[in-house]
């Protein structure tokens, strides 16, 4: 057997360098989004990251090729044997692309949620691209299995809406929207507002029932791909490095905008451009 993976092994050297966080997510092939994008935020932020994918999309920014699932029950053993021997501080989850996976996650989670490990849930159902990246009959499981063990969801306005049963059309819906999901739910959550039209990308967090705004400058000219997985793993990164909520979200906005500005670009050999974020900085 490897002796890494015995329990009691690993956490018992007690001091860990850096934290560590684990990311339950789809992959990305082209490395903007998904658990790529995780890692490399993670890594940027100085987090030691973990991760238990849950599908394999092949992709170019802008074009879903497919979608192949996971096995649940090898999702699932994934993060148990890795809950079973890293100190891991915090959770998230991103693409979890079928119902059978997110019960698959919700049970292998349950116990360090319950011992007060922040989860974050990113719940992803289209790329930017428009293409769907979660079937339908998923959304009652995560209402039901997974967002009563977050910390805080972060959905996206057309997310919210598909939550909702109602279309989030301004700036001044968002405060009310944001309200009625933390009170349907019991939980916190980060309502992102950066699809709507403007100079200022601005985010709505509902927390113990009090409201607080996120603004940012609109960057355009860039295909952006991956930002709401970029931001959620930021988060992640914050709370597993023992700030607070507030103080997560503050820095992980920033990291989001830089890693826009600083985005890279390429040609195709048809001369189409091919943009991605810079999370390395
Ligand atoms: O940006 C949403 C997203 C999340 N996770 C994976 C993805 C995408 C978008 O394409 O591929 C794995």
């Amino acid at each position: 057997m490897n002796v890494w993976l015995i329990p009691g092994r690993v956490s018992n050297l007690k001091h860990s360098p850096i934290p560590v966080a684990l990311t339950i997510a789809g992959s990305d092939s082209s490395a903007g989004a998904g658990i790529q994008a995780d890692l490399k935020t993670f890594s940027t932020l100085g987090i030691y990251g973990l991760t238990a994918v849950t599908c394999v999309v092949a992709e170019i920014p802008g074009k879903v090729s497919r979608i192949e699932p996971i096995k649940p029950e090898i999702v699932r053993e994934q993060i148990e044997v890795l809950l079973a021997s890293f100190p891991v501080s915090a959770v998230k989850t991103g693409l979890l692309c079928s119902g059978k996976i997110i019960s698959a996650a919700a049970r292998a989670i349950t116990d360090v949620v319950h011992n007060h490990i922040p989860l974050v849930v990113d719940p992803v159902m289209i790329a930017t691209s428009g293409d769907v990246l979660l079937r339908s009959d998923a959304v009652k499981r995560y209402e039901k299995e997974l967002f009563p063990l977050a910390t805080l969801i972060t959905p996206n306005l057309h997310e919210a809406s598909k939550l909702l049963g109602q279309q989030i059309r301004d700036r001044e819906s968002m405060n009310a929207a944001a309200r009625a999901l933390g009170e349907k739910y019991g939980v916190s959550v980060l309502l992102k507002g950066g699809h709507l039209a403007g100079d200022i990308a601005t985010d709505v967090l509902f927390h113990r029932g009090k409201i607080t705004k996120f603004s940012s400058p609109f960057i355009r000219g860039i295909a952006t791909h991956g930002t709401g997985c970029t931001y959620s793993a930021a988060i992640t990164a914050g709370l597993a490095s023992g700030l607070s909520l507030e103080n997560s979200i503050k820095r992980a906005k920033k990291f989001v905008t830089n890693s826009i500005r600083r985005h890279l670009r390429w040609k195709t050999p048809s001369g189409q451009e091919i943009h991605a974020l810079n999370h390395s900085v």
